[in-house]
């Protein structure tokens, strides 16, 4: 809980937790928790009701708080308090969306938008990297014509993967999960244009990608370093949108550069990507790769994905999944594992249409118990389990580092079955015809399934290649 409490504060989810505390001057009762100290180790927000007469006040506070700071806000009515009289009925309630209709567009200051436009006009080579805050519908709308403006590539962090994906020029993700092929175009790179992005060590590949760039860094929040522990050539405080529009009223419609929008270009992305390395496959598993190809191409595109990020069968989706998805959610914040399932339930929840989650055996185990949800309501839900019968990155880091690798092994549970006593149905796949065919059967159905998907250890994925095993891949 508390770690769930960390991701959602670091992921900015604006989001309201209520709760309570144990009597006031009772320091030796069993279930007495510092917990205000705890809630601020999670960097969230804290409100307690001391006085009855406060608690809709207090309601309506979490619930701006949580808007306007985009994070989490713990709203706690003391047991004690829970017994007393309250005034307000809640007849005259005003909710606090009645009070605050969101953060205005902050325009940029137009002598940084002119500087910026002057390290852009003289760019051959443009990149465009977008981050999570360029994900607004205007946002991405900008961003699009700016790099056809400017014959700029398309690249995202990974919390913003698949935004513009439709565009012949997307790359996908910036640094280490990007293809070699695209990482080589990123050497040719004379301008950065990151807009609504943190810029962080793992986007820039620690500092070696766009060795030749110059940075034009776009954001709503005061400067920033860059994960290079560097400032950017030109930081632009400003809204995504609105930079970028601005931008653009400067460099006019026409340009003569064409940057990366070459045959050439499109050519070399049309084959990027591909993993010629050979592994043996264990018997009653499958090749990762092939597998999540194999679902990114079964999966319709307007279903929903969640993803856990951090661990080692995360690579392959982030890297092999190219297709655009409705929402897409990467589980990165505080590099922690197990935070997948319950975030997907939220989102199917909240946005229309069916979801898919895929995390691994590890993470799985974790909040396995989410799936009570997933079935009591009935979602259309499909949950993935990539089962390596470890926890994969130790696995392989214990491998690079000639360490027992055995150390990592964790004996799995009937994934399938377990789906099945939760009320979902469930699946084993130990050949890509029976991932196939399961994929098939959910897509026919409306209730939620388990897919305990088997695959094999020896598969490294390519960032893991590159990171824990020193390979020029
Ligand atoms: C909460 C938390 N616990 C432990 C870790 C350390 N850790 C990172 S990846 C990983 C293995 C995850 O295994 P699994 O979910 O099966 O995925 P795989 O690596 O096998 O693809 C672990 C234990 C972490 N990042 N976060």
């Amino acid at each position: 809980m508390t770690t769930s409490l960390l991701v959602a504060s670091r992921s900015r989810t604006p989001l309201v937790v209520y709760t309570s505390k144990t009597p006031a001057n009772n320091e030796t009762t069993v279930q007495y928790l510092n917990q205000d100290k705890l809630i601020e180790a999670a960097e969230c927000g804290y409100i307690e009701i001391q006085n009855p007469a406060y608690a809709e006040d207090a309601v309506r506070d979490a619930f701006y708080r949580a808007r306007r700071e985009s994070r989490p806000i713990v709203l706690c009515c003391p047991i004690d308090l829970q017994n007393k009289e309250c005034d307000a009925d809640g007849d005259d309630y005003q909710p606090s969306t009645a009070m605050f209709s969101g953060q205005q567009s902050i325009r940029p200051a137009l002598d940084r938008v002119r500087a910026a436009a002057d390290i852009i006009a003289k760019a051959k080579k443009p990149v465009v990297l977008l981050g999570r805050g360029a994900m607004t519908p205007e946002a991405m709308a900008a961003a699009k014509q700016l790099a056809q403006r400017i014959g700029g590539l398309i690249a995202t962090t990974l919390v913003a993967k698949g935004t513009l994906a439709d565009s012949e020029y997307y790359v996908g993700v910036s640094g280490l999960f990007a293809a070699r092929e695209v990482l080589q175009l990123f050497d040719e790179a004379d301008c950065v244009i990151a807009v609504g992005a943190r810029v962080s060590t793992h986007t820039i590949a620690g500092g070696s990608a766009y060795p030749n760039a110059s940075f034009v860094h776009i954001d709503i929040e005061p400067h920033k370093m860059m994960g290079n522990a560097q400032g950017a050539h030109c930081y632009v405080q400003g809204d995504a949108a609105a930079s970028m529009q601005e931008l653009l009223e400067i460099l006019g419609k026409e340009g003569t550069n064409r940057g990366y929008h070459t045959a050439e270009v499109r050519r070399i992305l049309a084959g990027a990507g591909r993993d010629p390395a050979e592994y043996e496959i264990e018997e009653g598993t499958v090749d990762p790769r092939e597998a999540i190809s194999l679902l990114d191409e079964k999966l319709p595109p307007e279903f929903n994905l969640v993803s856990s990020g951090n661990a080692h069968a995360c690579s392959f989706r982030v890297m092999l999944m190219k297709r655009r998805r409705g929402l897409q959610i990467f589980c990165t914040a505080f590099g922690c594992i197990g935070q997948a399932l319950s975030t997907a339930v939220g989102a199917a929840v909240g946005a229309p249409g069916p979801m898919v989650c895929v995390e691994g055996d590890g993470s799985a185990l974790q909040s396995i118990q989410e799936l009570d949800t997933v079935a009591r309501l009935g979602l259309k839900f499909l949950y993935v389990v990539v089962n390596d019968e470890a926890y994969g990155a130790e696995f392989h880091k214990l491998r690079a580092h000639e360490r027992d690798p055995q150390l990592s092994f964790v004996r799995s549970p009937d994934f399938a079955g377990l789906g099945r006593n939760f009320g979902c149905e469930g699946r084993t796949a130990r050949t890509l015809d029976e991932f196939s065919s399961a994929i098939d059967a959910f897509l026919k159905g409306s209730g939620p399934m388990v897919i305990d998907l088997r695959i094999s250890r020896n598969v490294i994925s390519i960032p893991y290649r590159r990171l824990h095993f020193g390979m020029d891949v």
